[in-house]
């Protein structure tokens, strides 16, 4: 049996961007991002590490050979890498797409290292939203669609539901808000504080929520729940969350 790929194992550069001098204008995911990208999502996202290893577990539990698998926003490939490692010998596509190519220059780099077969995954430089999803038995959107305009969420979602196959599954992971507004500064806070345990200044956490504030826009977890419904999602289980960042999984009604 092929040893596991171990997906992760290249340590990126340290993310301290936003350390020396506020980066100007809004989040942009440029060549800078890119570079401290595996570091920055680790300490900034509580739990990230457990969503990409079980986004590999469920993508073996629902992805029947000769189907495809989506990673849309799939920055460097996290999730993508992980499944190649998992899915090693099944015949299954998996299709990792980003509209930022810094970041699918570090993905494309890090998979013909990592000895990922060329058939096996196809690294697209495309927006999610022209991206055509066709006998898709997973699609998985980890915390990418907070960064698509709110009016082009629906169409997104509804495309994804008419491309997947008739047992296919979603895995949506979001940062989230939450309805009550005391409730949310406290998540909200807590987060702050998992930051700074992360090694993040007070002022690097205050530059870089600033630059998010006008390009991630969280919804709360009804409004997500009523757009999977809206687009034909049959059932809809909250798998993970701590504090405001969340993780679904969506599943489309078997049509047999
Ligand atoms: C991970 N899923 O490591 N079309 C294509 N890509 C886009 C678009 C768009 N319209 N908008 C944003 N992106 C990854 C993490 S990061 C999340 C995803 C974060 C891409 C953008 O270039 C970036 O790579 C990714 O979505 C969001 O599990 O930084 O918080």
């Amino acid at each position: 049996m092929k040893p596991p790929m171990k997906p992760s194992m290249k340590p990126g550069q340290r993310d301290d961007l936003y350390a020396t001098r506020a980066m100007p204008g809004d989040f942009v995911f440029d060549e800078r991002v890119a570079a401290v990208f595996d570091d920055m999502i680790h300490r900034s996202v509580p739990g990230y590490a457990t969503i990409v290893a079980m986004t590999a577990a469920l993508a073996e539990r629902y992805c029947p050979p000769g189907t495809r698998i989506y990673d849309l926003g799939c920055s460097l490939g996290a999730a993508s890498l992980a499944i190649a490692d998992r899915l090693q010998g099944r015949d299954c596509e998996i299709i990792a797409v980003d509209s930022s190519r810094p970041m699918l220059d570090g993905l494309e780099s890090r998979r013909a290292e990592l000895g990922v077969r060329a058939g096996a995954m196809q690294c697209r430089h495309q927006d999610i939203r022209d991206c055509v999803i066709e006998n898709a038995s997973l699609v998985i959107l980890n915390f990418t669609l907070q960064f698509i305009t709110p009016e082009d969420r629906s169409g997104l979602m509804q495309r994804i539901h008419a491309g997947m196959t008739g047992r296919g599954a979603m895995i949506l992971s979001e940062k989230i808000v939450l309805p009550d507004p005391e409730l949310n500064s406290l998540y909200i806070d807590v987060h702050h504080e998992f930051k700074r345990a992360m090694g993040y200044s007070e002022l690097e956490i205050s530059r870089k929520r600033a630059a998010l504030e006008k390009v991630l826009l969280p919804e709360t977890v009804a409004d997500h729940r009523a757009r999977l419904a809206d687009a034909g999602f049959e059932s809809v289980e909250q798998w993970f969350q701590c504090l405001n960042w969340v993780s679904m999984l969506a599943r489309k009604r078997d049509e047999r």
